[in-house]
């Protein structure tokens, strides 16, 4: 027994009072539970969504509804556990949430309990910079509630490995309850957890374990089987590998989730060296018949207007009135739309995407040999436009990023043009190694990551790749480019196309290209009939002619606009400035800088989306001291953070100082002492 140091948990403890909204299940000795109402978890999740849907933010439906009763009756029977022995809840369980997006139903559950501080008025700023309850569950915006951070999917699980083998050799052996859902079982994290835990349970080594598998057959983009390929096999495997397997064929009637999640405990608990999996087939998207039917199982939140509440919610409540707290938020929700409307904002904008799918399907229709392998995101990344086009050279590997860019590079070694996408979050992090290997096998691959930054704003912050030019930019033979509209999308995927194949017919290796995009709607093009250049760095504003004083403003990708904005607003103050975007990340573009330094005096601000350490800036300048270029730089970034949730990415580029309005203050503090403005 090894004593651990006691760390003073965060978690708030047990709840003081049953659900507001509560059904009761029948307990071995005769006692009535309450539980959460499983339809009111799903009506809250509706509400809650709806809110975050006018906020601009995408919300999410299918997988809380499928776990709705899982979650219920396990909340119930650990709650109940704890009132009857007089324990706090998180002395007796740990309870790690997996599946794929479905904390909404978690925080509308706690927030029916009126515990860790939730009511349900604050389920209404969900996915809000003002918000602690983010996208996914994090510790670290809301600690009261989670005890491991989620969203990644299959990456919750293995951390829970770690937990259980701890209360083994601490001796404590409280039970560690984890959900899963079908998708993030297919992570390679995952499948290592799956192999390790029976295996080290088997020598001692692990506390009680329950794992609930949450398996509707369905992941974000439709049917898992007919998607990508079966995960029956994978379950059916479990069993083998030492797990005590209880199948659970209804895993939405609430009676029979309780009963066997009783029974599960007390399994684990009896027999720590068995871990018990709970294999419960749900109905993603359950509540009202058309979303359940729908392709996706309604993964996103299917509606776009509040006016549609009434029905959706009183198909989930049965025909069953709705809740006056139900009809007083639908009120303000259908107010909220109305001022939406009166404000007539339109956004003009396209996604960079449609570049990205453009020039991959106008390079397969020129006899490229151009193949998608993607992993479940291509509807965000842009590749879906090709996928359509040319589904049998098409793959889906299923969720499992790593997998994916090996892929790919197995089909570059035989003459292939393999485009992998995913959000850049799992491609820096779980591609890195695969991307590594490809490089150093000569099978180099084209990648499309997708949401970079505090792009993905309404995800959090385990979504926000803020360090994903740090993370591939130093690996050999891989270029980095950051896109900033759908035409320089177009123009530079394609040209990389062109060159990978020239350079195969030559018998030389290409090297492997990394396009980095965000995911809002951007101009399509920032100076009309500009050209595009892989390795030339664009002068897109030059307001300097006449100024006295002056700045570079250097970025990349989604910032640009912000550059652009901060130009303008700089010569409203009689200062020039140039804004030059950097497509090419990790190759700078000397002669271009050299010639723009000497218009600004020297003067540089870098700004991006990204932690200062390792970022575009730092590989910019350190290139130009290089090369003997003299200037002063202020470098705006993220110092070191996460992010959280929000709406849109402007409320977060606000909050960590790499806004239009952020540039122009720094460009003050280079002319201060001359008294500029
Ligand atoms: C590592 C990783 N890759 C991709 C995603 C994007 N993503 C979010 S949910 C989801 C699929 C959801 O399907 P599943 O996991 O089966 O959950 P359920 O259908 O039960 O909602 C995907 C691909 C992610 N969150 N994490």
């Amino acid at each position: 027994m090894t004593e651990p140091i006691q760390i003073k948990t965060k978690l708030a403890g047990n709840p003081s009072q049953e659900p507001q909204f509560k059904s009761f299940v029948k307990s071995k000795d005769g006692r009535q539970i309450p539980v959460a109402d499983p339809n009111a978890t799903r009506a809250l999740v509706s509400l809650m969504d709806m809110n975050a849907v006018l906020g601009g933010a995408a919300s999410h439906y299918g997988g809380p509804a499928a776990l709705a009763e899982l979650m219920s009756a396990l909340h119930g029977h650990v709650f109940d556990v704890a009132a009857r022995e007089n324990k706090q809840w998180y002395d007796l369980f740990h309870i790690v949430n997996d599946a794929g997006h479905c904390e909404n139903g978690l925080y509308a559950l706690k927030a029916n309990y009126k515990m860790a501080g939730l009511t349900l008025d604050s389920l209404k700023k969900f996915r809000s910079i003002e918000s602690g309850l983010t996208g996914h569950g994090e510790v670290h915006c809301f600690p009261e509630g989670v005890f491991i951070s989620n969203g990644p999917l299959g990456s919750a699980f293995p951390q829970t490995q770690g937990v259980a083998m701890g209360e083994a050799i601490s001796g404590k052996n409280r039970v560690t309850v984890t959900t899963i859902s079908d998708g993030a079982c297919m992570e390679g994290e995952a499948k290592e957890a799956f192999a390790a835990i029976p295996g080290l349970a088997k020598t001692g080594k692990m506390g009680p374990y329950v794992l609930i598998i949450s398996d509707n057959n369905t992941k974000l983009s439709g049917r898992i089987d007919a998607e990508s390929f079966s995960m029956t096999p994978t379950f059916n495997s479990l069993k083998d590998l030492g797990w005590n397997v209880i199948n659970l064929a209804e895993g939405n009637d609430l009676q029979k989730c309780y009963d066997t999640i009783v029974s599960a405990i007390e399994q684990a608990k009896a027999n720590p060296i068995a871990p018990v999996i709970i294999h419960a087939k749900t109905v993603k998207g359950i509540g009202t018949k058309k979303t359940a039917e729908s392709a996706t199982g309604g993964h996103g939140f299917p509606l776009k207007s509040p006016s549609e509440l009434p029905a959706f919610l009183g198909e989930i409540l049965g025909g069953a009135a709705l809740p006056d707290v139900f009809n007083t938020w639908i009120a303000e929700l259908n107010k909220w739309e109305a001022d939406i409307k009166a404000s007539g904002v339109k956004d003009s904008g396209e996604k960079i995407q449609v570049g990205i799918s453009s020039a991959m399907v106008r390079a397969r229709k020129a006899g490229f040999p151009v193949l998608s392998v993607t992993s479940d995101l291509p509807g965000s990344t842009g590749v879906a436009g090709f996928r359509k086009e040319f589904p049998q050279d098409s793959f889906d590997v299923g969720i499992a990023e790593s997998n994916m860019v090996s892929t790919a590079a197995g089909l570059s070694k035989l003459g292939y043009i393999p485009v992998v996408d995913t959000f850049a979050q799992f491609g820096v992090t779980k591609g890195a190694l695969p991307l590594t290997m490809g490089a150093l096998s000569e099978a180099p691959v084209i990648a499309v990551f997708s949401h970079t930054g505090f792009q993905d704003a309404a995800d959090g912050a385990s979504h926000q790749a803020l360090s994903y030019v740090a993370m591939v930019s130093s690996i050999p033979h891989v270029d980095v480019y950051s896109l900033s509209c759908s035409e320089e999308a177009d123009a530079l995927m394609y040209t990389v196309i062109e060159n990978f194949a020239k350079a195969r017919k030559e018998g030389k290796v290409p090297n492997s290209a990394v396009f980095f995009l965000g995911r809002e709607n951007f101009p399509k093009t920032y100076v009309a009939g500009t050209s595009y250049d892989l390795r030339k760095a664009q002068v897109l504003a030059d307001t300097t002619a006449g100024k006295t004083k002056s700045v570079a403003i250097a970025t990349t990708g989604s910032l640009v606009p912000q550059a652009l904005q901060a130009a303008k607003d700089l010569e409203s103050k009689g200062v020039g400035a140039v804004v030059v975007n950097c497509a090419c990340v990790n190759h700078v573009d000397i002669a271009t800088f050299k010639t723009v330094l000497e218009k600004t005096q020297g003067h540089l601000i870098t700004v991006e989306d990204h932690q200062l350490l390792g970022g575009f800036g730092q590989i910019l300048t350190h290139a130009l001291m290089n090369a003997d270029v003299t200037f002063k730089v202020k470098s705006l970034g993220v110092h070191g953070e996460f992010g959280q949730s929000a709406y849109t990415a402007a409320d977060l580029y606000r909050k960590h100082k790499v806004d239009a309005s952020a540039i122009v203050e720094t460009t003050g503090t280079f002319f201060q002492k001359s008294g500029a403005w």
